[in-house]
């Protein structure tokens, strides 16, 4: 039999069979996957062959997991040297972010989109909460919307208590899998919510919000939306590491540095104090956003490497 994993709880594993029941799995012996190490050999979305352990039992044995599209994953909070896989097979990656009540910085939304990009995952953002911005913070949703549309990137502010644009999400959401990430508090879980029938996942009370993470839990889940669609939601997870950068591969994950690192004079440029940097003179002509330039040498800075 063949299904889709669903949900993951380290042994145990919920699948989903081709007709649509769901199943506790398991694997026995060890699989060995592509050449990575990961702390976890299945992950939510992995398509997998199963049977039934015994006849009379309701388990069913994971005897084969089909060829990964692409995965995403970070490092292992347990064993740092190895990966932990968030989940594989996704079509796009939608942040939801907010400009208050929390407040997303551009330096963790542009972190984000470096994993999608190393990814190979289209990125969608988000502004939720539209219903508390005052003139300021639309004009600085206005600002982000630009800087991230100009780039290629699809960008909405939406209100989940007052369901504005959420039509034109679910449309995005439509017949794809879709990993949903965000800060804590953002609204992730309303979200979640308001698309899958029946999901009754518990939303923050907003006067318990501390500004920090309440959530322990880092299992992620997949939900099926009732107008098409799958939903991967990673509670918990703050930020998918950027494991694996080399510091001179960091700008081919910006898009509009990207398109520029050709006409650099040193094809070694880091585009810091280089002369004849096009990615400098990018951000000088008004071409490349300054915060993400910012937020580009930022993330270099993170990134253990030689020094000279
Ligand atoms: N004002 C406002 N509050 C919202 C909106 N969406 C969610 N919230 C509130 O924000 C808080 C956090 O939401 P939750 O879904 O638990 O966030 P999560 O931590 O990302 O899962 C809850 O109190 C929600 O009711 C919105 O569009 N506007
Ligand atoms: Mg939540
Ligand atoms: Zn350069």
């Amino acid at each position: 039999m063949r299904g889709i994993v669903y949900k993951s709880t380290g042994s145990w594993y919920s699948v989903k069979d081709d007709s649509g029941k769901m199943w506790n799995a398991r694997i026995k012996g060890i699989f060995k996957l592509d050449n990575i190490t990961s702390s976890n050999p299945i992950a939510v979305g992995d398509v997998v062959d199963f049977e039934q352990e015994e006849l009379k039992e309701q388990t069913v044995i994971i005897t084969k997991i089909h060829d990964r599209k692409n995965y995403i994953n970070r490092q292992s909070p347990r064993v740092k040297s190895q990966q932990h896989i968030i989940a594989a097979n996704i079509d796009q990656s939608l942040l939801i972010a907010t400009i208050k009540e929390p407040r997303t910085s551009q330096g963790f939304i542009d972190r984000f989109l470096v994993t999608c990009e190393m990814y190979h995952v289209p990125a969608i953002i988000l502004f939720n909460k539209t219903d508390l911005y005052k003139e300021k913070d639309m004009a600085k949703f206005e600002m982000m919307k630009q800087v991230y549309e100009r780039i290629g990137y699809k960008v909405a502010g939406i209100s989940l208590k007052h369901g504005q644009n959420i039509d034109d999400i679910k449309e995005l959401l439509t017949q794809k899998i879709t990993l949903v990430s965000g800060h804590s508090g953002v609204g992730k879980s309303t979200f979640i919510n308001s698309i899958v029938p029946d999901a009754t996942i518990k939303t923050q009370n907003i006067s318990g919000w501390s500004g920090k993470g309440q959530h322990t839990t880092t299992f992620a889940e997949m939900y099926e939306l009732y107008f098409g669609g799958k939903i991967i939601d990673t509670p918990g997870m703050k930020e998918f590491g950027l494991t694996g950068v080399e510091r001179h591969e960091l700008s081919g994950y910006f898009p509009e540095m990207r398109e520029r690192i050709n006409d650099c004079q040193f094809n070694n440029c880091l585009h810091i104090n280089e002369p004849g940097c096009a990615v400098k003179q990018g951000v000088i002509d008004g071409k490349i956003d300054e915060e993400r330039y910012i937020s580009y040498y930022n993330i270099l800075e993170s990134i253990p490497g030689q020094t000279w």
